[in-house]
């Protein structure tokens, strides 16, 4: 039998942070109900890549249905929860995250969002009794789907591209490329004796795909990088997604929407559950700048590539990594 030892908690990364971080009220709030959740959608895409939604139409239930059923996986004991693993990408994985070398405070199933692999792996990830939460995670995948594909179109609304589904078909194809993630935070009492310090959950990172949705329980851990350069803290809101851009999206706007970098901290008393869509292009897809976007003159900032292309190489890279810079013209 192979045993995995376990990163010891001096290999985890500590961040410096002797004064609280700044807890940030200016995240753009979208209210999907409004008519101007289109201009405030675009502008938010621009200036932080990020923003949270609220009045989504996405059952309150799904959500706390899934977490219910995550929790209960994350509470196995740890051989029944290493039998969905290792992570390689899709399965259980248990502090190490990708597969060079980043390490968190964290533990994970990853998942590919399509439904019918959900079902075949179902015994294997999801236990002798996969009904239940296999039926939560497709709920809640297709519901999710549905309202990120208007924000998409909205979008695409707002940036006069025709036609309007150009972002969220890649997502609603058959061979849309789109993963899935639960996490856990577990608390980690240590935390008290590292003296104002912070351990990380989650590494800084830009997420490769199309546009990205969150979903937490309300334990606070997750920060964004700001345009300065300043990591701020985004309060928790179990009833609201956060959504943020992902590369893809950045490439296909020519830069002028922003993939966001973000991190979870790790905290020291509450438990984080989050779960995550990253909605992705089919893997033929090219990725290219949209010529509607492009003013008159304006020149693509990103050579071609395909997506199976940008994650041959996102797979070679560290977390933190800037996996844009080689396509950069
Ligand atoms: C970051 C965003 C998603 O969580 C993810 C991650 C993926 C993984 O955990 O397997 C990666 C990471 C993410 C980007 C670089 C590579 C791949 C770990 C890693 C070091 C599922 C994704 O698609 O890319």
């Amino acid at each position: 039998m192979v045993v995995l030892s376990q990163p010891a908690l001096d290999q985890f990364s500590l961040v410096k942070s002797y004064k609280p971080t700044t807890t940030f009220s200016g995240i753009p709030v979208i209210d999907l109900s409004k008519p101007d959740s289109m201009t405030l959608l675009v502008k938010a895409c621009e200036e932080f890549g990020f923003f949270k939604v609220i009045n989504h139409g996405v059952p309150f239930e799904f959500m706390t249905r899934l977490e219910h059923e995550a929790i209960k996986f994350f509470s196995l004991p740890q051989s029944e929860k290493e039998k969905a693993g290792p992570a390689d990408p899709f399965g259980y994985g248990n502090k190490r995250i990708g597969p060079n070398g980043d390490v968190g405070w964290i533990e994970y199933l990853l998942l590919t969002a399509k439904s019918e692999f959900i079902s075949k792996k179902s015994r294997t990830i999801f236990g002798e009794n996969p009904e239940i939460f296999r039926s939560a995670v497709n709920d809640y995948i297709s519901a999710v789907k549905v309202m990120v594909c208007e924000v998409l179109e909205l979008l695409a609304d707002g940036l006069k591209i025709q036609p309007r589904n150009v972002f969220s078909k890649l997502l609603m194809d058959e061979q849309s490329d789109s993963f899935f993630r639960l996490n856990h935070y577990p608390p980690c009492p240590e935390l008290q004796a590292l003296s104002g310090r912070n351990l990380i959950g989650f590494g800084e990172h830009t997420d490769p795909q199309i546009i990205s949705v969150l979903r937490s329980n309300n334990t606070s851990g997750f920060q964004i990088c700001l345009r300065d350069g300043s990591w701020v803290s985004v309060p928790p809101d179990q009833n609201s997604f956060f959504i943020n851009v992902g590369d893809s999206l950045q490439v296909m706007t020519n830069g002028r929407f922003k993939s966001v970098k973000h991190r979870v901290l790790a905290n020291g008393l509450k438990s984080r559950v989050s779960m995550l869509y990253f909605g992705g292009p089919p893997l033929s897809e090219k990725i290219v700048a949209l010529p509607s976007v492009m003013k008159e003159g304006e020149e693509s900032l990103y050579k071609e590539f395909t997506w199976f292309e940008y994650k041959r190489s996102a797979y070679k890279t560290r977390l933190a990594d800037n996996r844009l810079a080689q396509f950069q013209k």
